[in-house]
């Protein structure tokens, strides 16, 4: 077991659910962190979101909150999250939902990166495994089920967006490099 996967072994209560998603991204790691890491522009790689504003803090340091604004056609309509950890040497980051017109009270979400091993391809692409948990309180009404359904479609939204966006810059990063090569060798 990977030493990283004990921060998504979160307890639950009994009135809360939670659950854990993992993608393979094609592209490094530093530079999948450097788009997870920006807490002041989730709209980088996150689906439904009109808007970031952030209310205290610079979004590299916990405690920073931010009010995201999201689409409309969703049950909510905006949220005021906080940055809890932003570990860059461990790449892990983990926020909470502190308030908001939405259904998804006391939201707690961690994200972890790691390299992929494989040992096959050395100079070939560098593979990225995203492990996004969370935990969240069942709404007076609501079923656990129909709880997490409705936020692990949200996660698998947006890990699906940011495979999506981290591959295409790393494939133009490749790009680059290739006519940078023709030009000067
Ligand atoms: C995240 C995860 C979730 C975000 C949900 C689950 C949300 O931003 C959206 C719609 C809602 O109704 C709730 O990592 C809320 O952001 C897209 C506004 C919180």
């Amino acid at each position: 077991m990977d030493k990283q996967d004990s921060h998504h072994n979160q307890a639950l209560l009994p009135n809360q659910c939670g659950s854990s998603h993992s993608q393979t991204i094609d592209a490094p790691l530093p530079l999948v962190w450097s788009i997870i890491r920006q807490f002041d522009n989730p709209q980088a790689h996150k689906q439904f979101i009109k808007s970031c504003t952030m209310r205290a803090g610079d979004g590299g340091t916990a405690g920073s909150i931010r009010e995201v604004t999201v689409s409309s056609g969703l049950p909510g309509s905006s949220s005021m999250e906080r940055l809890d950890k932003l570990d860059d040497d461990k790449h892990v980051m983990n926020f909470s939902i502190v308030g908001g017109d939405h259904k998804l009270a006391n939201y707690s979400s961690i994200t972890t990166l790691h390299k992929e091993d494989e040992e096959e391809e050395k100079g070939g692409s560098e593979k990225t495994v995203v492990t996004q948990s969370y935990v969240v309180d069942v709404p007076a009404g609501s079923s656990k089920e129909d709880t997490c359904l409705f936020a692990d479609t949200i996660v698998g939204c947006n890990l699906r967006s940011l495979a999506k966006v981290t591959e295409k810059m790393a494939e133009n990063s490749v790009h680059q490099e290739v006519l940078v090569r023709q030009m000067y060798c």
